[in-house]
């Protein structure tokens, strides 16, 4: 490890910028650097004292076994580089007067941030117990890792943080997404070597070609080249500096490496290095923002190389620790039972001389406190990272207004998606000077229908153009890079600083950020746990392009199975819409768009389909969120025979028709046509705040008769939501079940046996009572799908009466 040095890389194309020579006049004097070095080391042991101790905070006694927690659990590999970062963030925010936060990627550092939190002041002003006291200190120690405690991550629960990083990969996305619109905002991101592995981290650099100098923030990424993972060397350890660099340059960065191990020649690099990456930020900035510079710029970014577990034992058991992938979780692993661990611990805790930082009642020295900046400029008290506190409600054109007139049920639709693109333009425009809302979508929001929000927005783009492109501009509402990564994680980064937005993305492809939306709504349940986090927008999905409408693209393009892992989220946090027609769109998303703190997942057509009801007729019903379609049914009279469900466009079409059969072929029968939008309304009441009560499903399903359901998903969804239902027995679901191929749209529904056909079929062999009728129309069915088979094989279409049918 080399000693303390800062300069720019040699750059190919010259950089804007240059870091202090190592010869200039040194940054910091010798006070401040005294400073920078007691706060670093302050908050290294109370990081040490986080992962180890449950007593004896101040190490007033000697350390004992009975001083150190039962279970160690922690990570202390990153933190003490962390914590380097964020005490010399609080001196640059001081400096330049900076609305900064910090984004901690390797969040498993967990001590880093609580440490920084609870030095500035703040941790004790949202936890009033844990005190800046000896009393307060045993009592931050305790909690760490521990049962009835905080988590071991850069926690919700943690002032200031709004990325976990438990699950690693998305810090950068989550910075930027929060900068958008937020000129003043800078995100400090602390990117862990081996984060960077990850393909979302990977593409995420790339966020600068969408970044407007002018009307957003600033991202200054902080590569923490620790050199290890969990059990090996990061890949960007091992190339050399100039190919780590050139990597860098190619993404569009001036990077500037900051290197070595030595304490004082660090804090002086990081200071000076620091001060270099502030001032080009506000160059880049002043030369948009008041000299209208039309150059895409080059903003800095810095490559911290550090030795992982810096300050830690260097050696453990015989074997290397600092500077090493050892050194990851927790270095002594025993010092309750192992005398020589405990007296390895001491030492390193001693090490940071604790008599020097806190006075006798363990409060850390004013001298040193006063490095941290003061008020809603601590990184831990600044609203940003409590984003709704800053929240503020959408301008909201009545949805109303864009309604589609339906004098009848099944009258052509335009195709419902383009009916909402006609809103969304127009909530995109009424916000634009607000700047809090934006609409993110991998390249897909023209082909999912959204075509009319380019009629007023604009596609936030700041590489190269040309003459041919369209709807390009530096400064713009919707969001659109090929990375369903990138949209999450920016959408994500928007909403956790307080404002709105919308992910369009085709229905298949949405399981690419699975993983992601399985990490936000853990953050939504935790954090609407605690009263001090207001609430934030909800993160609304439109899923479009969907399973039965994909004919073009075929199998690749087929999979309905979102929902099914929406579903395993925690009730209070998730919703799952499927709006018939456009005028039920319209009313959902109207309702989704003014929610807080929710997951709203809408699923919705873009090809031309039948329109059921009438703007009032949808309001009422997406306010029910399920209800029997009167219009539909003929049992009003008396007991249904029989329930034909359906949930999604496509099947609500196909039951429509199914049932129309039916009324024809079998006029004595008596029909209840049940739709549902709302799909949590299917789970129990105790289960879901949607669900309906077991009197109400009775109601609806009957407590008897079959029911036939025809569902956009996977058919076993329905039955895992209604499995405890009096009528669950009598339910028989139709659904995906993984048939698909290039083929029509009608055949898609036949293929999976849910075609109108089918559901009658089904009916049918429910209803004994049809006799014989039942079976010759059973038979007739049967020859139609055989028809069926021949003529799109002949036509490359489906038959006219398919094409053509509409309710009458
Ligand atoms: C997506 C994901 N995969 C795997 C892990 C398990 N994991 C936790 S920490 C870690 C190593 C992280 O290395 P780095 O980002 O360099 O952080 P640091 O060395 O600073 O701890 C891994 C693989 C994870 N948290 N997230």
């Amino acid at each position: 490890m080399q000693e303390a040095n800062a300069a720019p890389v040699p750059d190919a194309a010259p950089a804007p910028d240059a870091a202090p020579a190592p010869d200039g006049p040194p940054v910091l004097d010798e006070e401040l650097a005294r400073n920078i070095d007691a706060y670093w080391r302050a908050a290294n042991y109370l990081s040490v004292g986080q992962i180890y101790l449950c007593d004896n905070p101040l190490l007033k006694e000697p350390l004992a076994a009975a001083h150190i927690k039962r279970m160690l659990l922690g990570h202390w590999g990153t933190t003490p580089g962390q914590n380097f970062i964020y005490t010399h963030l609080n001196r640059v925010i001081k400096k330049y007067d900076l609305n900064m936060i910090y984004m901690s990627g390797p969040g498993h550092g967990g001590p880093a941030v609580v440490s920084g939190t609870y030095l500035e002041g703040t941790y004790s002003e949202v936890y009033a117990n844990i005190s800046q006291d000896e009393a307060g200190l045993k009592r931050l120690f305790t909690q760490f890792s521990f049962p009835g405690g905080i988590p071991s991550h850069a926690s919700a629960e943690c002032p200031g943080s709004i990325h976990e990083g438990g699950e690693l990969g998305y810090s950068l996305s989550h910075a930027f997404g929060a900068v958008f619109d937020n000129p003043s905002l800078i995100v400090a991101c602390c990117v862990g070597d081996g984060e960077a592995e990850t393909g979302p981290l990977a593409t995420s650099w790339h966020s600068n070609k969408f970044l407007n100098p002018a009307s957003d923030g600033a991202v200054l990424p902080i590569l923490h080249l620790n050199g290890f993972k969990i059990a090996n060397p990061t890949i960007l350890a091992r190339i050399s500096r100039e190919e780590l660099t050139q990597l860098l340059q190619g993404y569009g960065w001036t990077p500037y490496f900051v290197e070595g191990h030595e304490p004082m020649p660090m804090h002086e690099a990081m200071a000076g290095t620091l001060d270099t990456c502030i001032e080009s930020i506000q160059r880049i900035q002043r030369a948009a923002r008041e000299h209208a510079s039309l150059e895409r710029p080059r903003w800095p970014m810095i490559v911290l190389a550090s030795p992982k577990g810096w300050t830690g034992p260097k050696i453990v058991n015989g074997r290397k620790n600092e500077g090493s992938y050892r050194s990851h979780q927790v270095p002594l692993t025993d010092p309750a039972q192992n005398p020589e661990h405990l007296a390895q611990l001491e030492t390193w805790l001693r090490g940071y001389r604790p008599e020097e930082l806190f006075d006798a009642r363990g409060k850390l020295k004013p001298e040193i406190a006063a490095l941290a900046p003061a008020g809603e400029r601590r990184m831990g008290a600044n609203p940003n990272a409590n984003g709704g506190l800053l929240l503020r409600d959408l301008h909201m054109p009545n949805f109303g207004d864009y309604a589609v007139d339906v004098p009848k049920p099944g009258v052509a639709g335009i195709g419902d998606t383009h009916v909402l693109g006609r809103f969304l333009r127009d909530v995109l425009k009424l916000n634009a000077q607000p700047r809090n809302f934006r609409l993110f979508g991998p390249d897909e929001t023209v082909s999912n229908g959204l075509e009319s929000v380019f009629e007023t927005a604009k596609r936030q783009w700041l590489a190269q153009t040309t003459a041919d492109d369209d709807f390009l501009a530096r400064s713009g509402q919707v969001m659109e890079m090929l990375s369903e990564h990138q949209c999450e994680g920016w959408l994500e980064g928007y909403l956790l600083t307080g404002r709105h937005g919308l992910f369009n993305c085709y229905e298949a492809f949405i399981h690419i950020v699975d993983s992601m939306f399985n990490q936000h709504a853990k953050w939504l349940k935790v954090t609407a746990g605690l009263a001090w986090r207001r609430k934030i927008a909800s993160l609304n999905y439109l899923l479009s392009s969907h399973v039965w409408r994909q004919d073009h693209n075929g199998f690749t393009h087929q999979d309905p199975g979102f929902i099914d892992h929406v579903v395993n989220k925690k009730a209070g946090v998730v919703r799952v819409y499927l709006p018939p027609d456009a005028n039920c769109l319209l009313s959902v998303m109207d309702h989704c768009l003014r929610s807080r703190h929710y997951v709203n997942v809408v699923i919705a057509g873009k090809h031309p389909a039948p329109q059921w009801l009438s703007m009032d007729a949808a309001i009422r019903h997406c306010t029910e969120g399920i209800g029997i379609w009167q219009w539909a049914s003929n049992d009003s009279q008396t007991d249904p025979d029989v329930v034909m469900a359906c949930c999604g466009d496509v099947p609500t079409l196909e039951t429509l028709a199914a049932v129309s059969i039916l009324r024809r072929e079998l006029p004595e029968l008596k029909v209840r046509v049940v739709n549902v939008v709302d799909l949590m309304k299917l789970q129990p009441q105790s289960e879901h705040p949607h669900g309906l009560s077991d009197l109400d499903f009775d109601s609806i399903f009957t407590r008897d008769k079959p029911v036939i359901f025809a569902f956009h998903a996977y058919p076993w969804l329905i039955h895992r939501l209604t499995y405890r239902r009096n009528n669950h027995a009598n339910l028989h679901v139709r659904g995906y079940k993984e048939e698909g191929t290039i083929t029509t749209a009608f055949d898609m529904t036949v293929l999976n046996d849910s075609d109108r056909f089918h559901l009658v079929m089904d009916a049918v062999n429910r209803l004994p009572q049809t006799g014989s009728r039942g079976d010759y129309l059973k038979q007739q069915l049967s020859d139609k799908l055989i028809e069926h088979r021949h003529y799109i094989e002949r036509h490359g279409e489906d038959m006219p009466e398919i094409r053509d049918w509409t309710w009458s």
